[in-house]
């Protein structure tokens, strides 16, 4: 047993999906005497809390898990950025991302609409709302003498005010669409300098009629890449998509949409574009970069100096010494839910919740160091010793990791206690496995009605 002490006391941090299924897995264990979540902003949801908000993106290039994007103060409080935009609808059919025991409302489309999901979210949290302490940002996680002692700034009070609080355990739900990732390349910093706002990430994008007549730049063909390049097309002039590989995400052809090789280099003083074939583009009025975010925890000051080989980051395209992507080896009174890629978020974070709950409880017990880092050695080799791949797991992998769970959940001791997480058999398999092709379809069907045929 690896968790030498009883836990008493959980903190979560964020209400997003992700921190409201774990709550709701760490009160159906019925054991802990306090389990509190912090959210920095004034309602639970997560990214899927929408604002209209925008501003220039602060840091191009944005290669350093470690900086931080600068915070913007209005009206006493900081600003936070939602990294989706005005119209989006779900890439998941509702049926199979939802979580257990919540169907999305009937009346509601295939993909449910963003303020839809929101809005799906709010009931769902019904349940944990009075666990959950708004507008209170997190600022510090530090381990003292066995115990986490969880800084944060809450600006419910009329000035704000700092508190200090102290926990057995802390799960990390913080999601990881917080700070972009945008690649270095030749000359990138010195044409952001000389054409102020032109480059931006996709973060910071939010409404495609912004971009009406004008010719766009996409970097990135996954989930982001792709829905923004459809939805600038319906405004502008010309689109051209950057990409380096095949989409893993459900992809339709586009005619409106030229695919070009990744970027080569900036030659601001021509205001030219190389790419790495040595063509050139010009008059390029809006660069969008679909280039992801970096895995970032600014809050989190023990086990995370980035030097250790233990740190949580090194660089910013993974959590370093995760047992089954849950569970920090070095100490597992830390974990973090839903980091994984390619998944399914709501469900998923219903399983890691459950099974991290039982541990937490002490009605599973963790393998020792040893045994916990030869499994993540093995994962490690599985995916060919690339960090970046690392939490990524695609379609039937992610199956096989749901059941991999739940398997886990079935050795628990008192099987009457906890919560029970959505049961991957064979027909929710047929389900997940046939998602990416009606997403396809609708976007087909979506492209053919712009093109009027
Ligand atoms: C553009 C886009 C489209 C997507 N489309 C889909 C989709 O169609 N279907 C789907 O299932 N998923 C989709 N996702 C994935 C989405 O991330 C998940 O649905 C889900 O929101 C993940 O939940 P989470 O709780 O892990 O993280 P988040 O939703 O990111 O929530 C994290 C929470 O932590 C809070 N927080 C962060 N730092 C602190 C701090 N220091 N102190 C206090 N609170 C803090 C944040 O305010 C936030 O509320 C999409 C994501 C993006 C960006
Ligand atoms: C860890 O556990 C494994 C499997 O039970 C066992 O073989 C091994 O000896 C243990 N190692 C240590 C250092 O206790
Ligand atoms: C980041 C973000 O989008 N926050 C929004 C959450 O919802 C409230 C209420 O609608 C908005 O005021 C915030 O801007
Ligand atoms: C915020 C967060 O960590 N969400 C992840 C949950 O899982 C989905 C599906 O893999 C990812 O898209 C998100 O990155």
């Amino acid at each position: 047993m690896t968790i030498s002490n009883i836990i008493y006391s959980v903190a979560i941090i964020g209400a997003g999906p992700s921190g409201l299924a774990f709550a709701n897995a760490l009160k159906a264990e019925d054991t802990f005497s306090k389990i509190k979540i912090f959210e920095r902003q004034a309602q639970a949801g997560g990214v899927w809390n929408h604002s209209d908000e925008t501003r220039n993106t602060p840091l191009i290039p944005s290669t350093s898990p470690f900086k931080k994007e600068p915070t913007l103060v209005k009206n006493g409080k900081p600003m936070y950025y939602s990294p989706m935009y005005k119209t989006l609808e779900t890439n998941i059919p509702k049926d199979v991302m939802a979580f257990k025991n919540t169907p999305f409302n009937k009346e509601y489309e295939v993909f449910p609409t963003r303020q839809q999901v929101l809005h799906y979210l709010q009931g769902y949290s019904n349940n944990v709302n009075d666990l959950v302490q708004y507008n209170t940002e997190v600022l510090e996680v530090k381990k003292t003498n066995g115990v986490w002692d969880i800084t944060s700034t809450n600006y419910n009070t009329e000035t704000p005010t700092s508190e200090m609080e102290q926990f057995d355990a802390v799960a990390i739900c913080t999601g990881h669409y917080d700070l972009p990732y945008i690649p270095q390349v030749n000359g990138i910093a010195a044409w952001s300098e000389k054409f102020p706002g032109h480059i931006l990430h996709s973060k910071y994008y939010n409404d495609p009629s912004d971009y009406k007549d004008q010719t766009i730049l996409v970097i990135g063909n996954s989930a982001s890449g792709l829905d923004v390049s459809m939805q600038t097309a319906d405004y502008a002039t010309k689109v051209y998509r950057s990409i380096s590989s095949a989409s893993r995400m459900p992809y339709a052809e586009d005619p409106r949409i030229t695919d070009v090789p990744k970027i080569k280099e900036f030659l601001p003083e021509e205001g030219k574009i190389v790419l790495e074939d040595d063509s050139i583009l010009e008059n390029i009025d809006k660069i969008i970069y679909c280039t992801g975010y970096l895995y970032s925890f600014p809050f989190l000051n023990t086990y995370n100096d980035g030097q250790h080989a233990d740190s949580v980051l090194t660089k910013g395209d993974r959590i370093n010494r995760l047992y089954k992507q849950v569970f920090y080896i070095p100490d597992p009174t830390l974990v973090f839910i839903n980091m994984t890629k390619f998944t399914i978020p709501f469900p998923l974070a219903e399983s890691q919740g459950a099974v991290a709950a039982a541990v937490f409880s002490g009605r599973i017990t963790l393998p020792n160091d040893s045994t916990m880092r030869q499994s993540e050695h093995a994962e490690e080799a599985e995916k060919g010793n690339v960090n970046a791949e690392f939490h990524s797991l695609v379609f039937p992998k992610d199956v096989e990791y749901y059941r991999e769970l739940q398997a886990w959940l079935n050795t628990a001791m008192d099987p009457s206690v906890g919560f029970k997480p959505v049961i991957w058999d064979d027909a929710r398999y047929e389900l997940r496995a046939g998602a990416f092709d009606k997403k396809r379809l609708r976007l087909e069907n979506k492209i053919s009605q712009k093109l009027g045929k």
